[in-house]
């Protein structure tokens, strides 16, 4: 049966809002955060238990899967979700922006973009009529559209003129998506930190019309403070009935102020990668587990944590376990990480539904300390 793509709020608290996803395959909590599954998994973590941290989506990514293993391999062997044994919803980012961080050689063009692989030089093209392919193939359910983002800082000229190409790649890409029930294609706005531009780019897409809308161009190097300057009147530029999804963000205090300015889903690789750097996140702050401090402590990484590397291990095995470069410790911490960044995702949800959010935000900056903890 062919269920919908749909968007239902339940509740707001200022300009924060909660609410619920439905997809085939399955509903998403908002605010909802998502773990970076780029090449097909979740690194140093099962798929069950990435669902066990209470993650109901994944982000998955085009430009890793087409390089390899290749997205016509994993069609083949029956989609994204069979290939890593995840069967809650994906979304697929769509290429451009790891092109422009990841690749060699790039060459751009108002066709597409044309690269050499950073696995092994060999040469490609992304367009958004080749990236909707790719994430068709991939099955993704939430698949976003071919966009540019410019790199910040940058003059207002450029940011202008890719934004203005970045909305002809989007009204491409939706005439390439098509119509596909149960499947939705998000648009992304861009225009840098200038309103008149980030308005532009927000009327282009609202025209065109999309099941959702991403917040691109941010966590690019402008800082928190000017960061917050955007989400101030960017979320407000996007229609209200639809998903607000901010690409690329963040650090726990980033993911709070990005949801209380109407932000509904965000993605980062910050818990996972941290994880296996031993940079650890908690309630009270900040920690990283290869200090040797930690070597003779008894205590868990955080007491009122419910994941295994708190209920079943000291700071001091994971610590051991970090400095001897054990594959437990990039799982453990990896998992606590995912674990937490979700923790304030039901704190967050639960607060809007109860009209606390502002006081759930002053207990959450009150509890975190400024420097190591
Ligand atoms: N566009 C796309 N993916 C992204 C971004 C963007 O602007 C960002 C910006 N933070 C992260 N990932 N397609
Ligand atoms: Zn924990």
């Amino acid at each position: 049966m062919t269920q919908s793509f749909s968007f239902s709020l339940n509740a707001t608290d200022g300009k924060a809002r909660t609410g619920v996803i439905s997809t085939p395959r399955g509903d998403i909590r908002t605010p909802a955060f998502m773990p970076v599954g780029t090449a097909a998994t979740v690194k140093a973590m099962m798929p069950e238990s990435v669902a066990a941290t209470g993650a109901d989506i994944l982000l998955g990514n085009t430009y890793h899967l087409m390089l390899r293993p290749t997205a016509e391999r994993i069609a083949n062997l029956g989609g994204l979700h069979k290939f890593m044994n995840w069967d809650k919803p994906i979304l697929t980012d769509s290429g451009g922006f790891q092109v422009m961080s990841l690749s060699d050689l790039r060459k751009m063009s108002e066709k597409g973009v044309t690269f050499r692989s950073h696995i092994d030089g060999s040469k490609h093209e992304l367009t958004p009529e080749r990236s909707m392919e790719i994430q068709k193939l991939l099955g993704s359910d939430i698949v976003m559209c071919f966009d540019e983002c410019p790199a910040l800082p940058a003059d207002r000229t450029r940011i202008n003129e890719s934004m203005q190409m970045s909305m002809r790649w989007a009204q491409r890409s939706r005439d390439a998506f098509g119509d596909r029930p149960g499947y939705a294609l998000f648009g992304i706005q861009q225009g840098g930190l200038e309103e008149d531009l980030r308005a532009e780019s927000a009327a282009a897409l609202r025209d065109i019309e999309f099941d959702g809308y991403a917040v691109g161009g941010l966590a690019v190097g402008e800082g928190q403070e000017a960061m917050f300057n955007v989400l101030d009147f960017a979320p407000d530029q996007l229609p209200t009935d639809k998903p607000r999804y901010l690409m690329g963000v963040g650090k726990p205090d980033d993911i709070v102020g990005a949801v209380k300015r109407g932000i509904d889903m965000m993605d980062c690789v910050l818990p996972s990668r941290s994880g296996r750097t031993g940079q650890i996140f908690t309630r009270h702050g900040v920690l990283n587990i290869k200090n040797a401090r930690h070597a003779d402590d008894p205590r868990p990484l955080d007491e009122n944590c419910g994941c295994p590397a708190c209920r079943n291990y000291s700071r001091a095995y994971l610590h051991h376990v970090f400095r001897a470069q054990e594959m437990i410790s990039g799982m453990l911490l990896t998992w606590h990480n995912l674990h937490y960044f979700q923790d304030i995702m039901q704190g967050m949800r639960d607060a809007i539904a109860t009209g606390s959010f502002a006081a759930w935000e002053a207990d959450f900056h009150a509890g975190r300390a400024q420097g190591d903890i």
